[in-house]
């Protein structure tokens, strides 16, 4: 049985690549997208996950959220993924549909519809509408499967010294999902430092030839540069494919159960992802961290994917 998954995010090269991951995954029966302000505006992110959703053939229900975070100002990430949020490659503007609800109705529609213990929720962005979500209907926290989120890091931050995009840019919102009792897998920076789009990942993707491939050829290359101008590495991380690709098979990483939260106070720590590692995590401990990716396998699932996308969108 495929997992069925709804993948919350803000596209974004990294976010457009777990769309295809997703998608082109048989372990994975994606029921919607739904998008959230953060690499960008709201009105862009969610034009480049319509145009990826037709670039790749991808048919379920694409719905716009939240504009902002919940208490702050929105902050956008220009310098990492350029004006539109998905620069590089050009894509023609998107035909498709937005569906006409709002993502939280619609995370909660599904959900609700759905037999407790079945959809996992895969957040890619800033957490604001997972939040929003269990604020307006609290039942989903005892239905949905389990949380798998990028974003956070118990060692390292992207954009302060000890906190990630995702999280710094609505800690409240991160607050209230960290705090929900679901189970909830954090993939964060120490993990998807791990997954480095190499010159032989990058050669082995162009090898396939299709018009999906291509297309992440050119986001890598976008995304590459930035990363190298902007955070000193040789090959870029892609962050948000690895929270799919730990639905596909656990196995692809090693994880450890650890209680979290997130900071909002601190001046220095705003929005850190806290993890107290002193002791056996209690019994109740419903959180738990990525700590090692199996390189290979992740970076083999994603070329199994675009295979499998190129087989139907040549
Ligand atoms: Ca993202």
């Amino acid at each position: 049985m495929p997992r069925k998954i709804i993948l919350d995010c803000d596209p974004g090269h990294d976010d457009a690549i777990a769309m295809l991951l997703a998608h082109g995954s048989p372990a994975i029966e994606l029921l919607a997208v739904t998008t959230v302000a953060g690499n960008q505006t709201l009105e862009k992110v969610t034009r480049n996950a319509l145009a990826v959703a037709e670039l790749a053939g991808i048919q379920v229900p694409i719905a716009a959220g939240c504009p902002r975070p919940l208490v702050r100002e929105i902050e956008v990430a220009p310098s990492i993924h350029g004006d539109s949020g998905m620069d590089g490659p050009s894509l023609p503007p998107p035909q498709r549909q937005l569906d006409p609800r709002h993502a939280v109705d619609l995370i909660i529609e599904l959900v609700m519809r759905h037999p407790p213990g079945e959809i996992t929720l895969v957040p890619t962005g800033a957490l604001t509408n997972i939040a929003l979500a269990v604020r307006k209907e609290p039942r989903i926290a005892s239905r949905v499967r389990e949380v798998v989120l990028m974003g956070g890091g118990y060692h390292t931050g992207n954009w302060s010294a000890v906190a990630e995009f995702n999280i710094k840019i609505d800690p409240e919102a991160a607050h209230i999902v960290f705090n929900t009792s679901w189970p909830l897998t954090m993939v964060g920076l120490d993990l998807t430092h791990q997954a480095l789009a190499t010159p032989d990942v990058q050669a082995r993707i162009a090898a396939l030839g299709t018009a999906p491939a291509r297309f992440v050829q050119e986001l890598l290359a976008f995304f590459g540069e930035t990363y190298r101008r902007e955070q000193g590495f040789a090959s870029p991380p892609v962050h948000d494919p690895c929270a799919v690709a730990y639905v596909i098979d656990p196995q692809v990483m090693t994880v450890r159960k650890v209680p979290l939260d997130v900071e909002l106070q601190g001046a220095l720590t705003l929005g850190m992802t806290v993890a107290d590692f002193r002791a056996p995590p209690p019994s109740a401990c419903h959180t738990q961290v990525a700590v090692r990716l199996d390189h290979d396998y992740f970076w083999q699932m994603i070329i199994d994917a675009l295979q499998q996308i190129g087989r139907e969108q040549p």
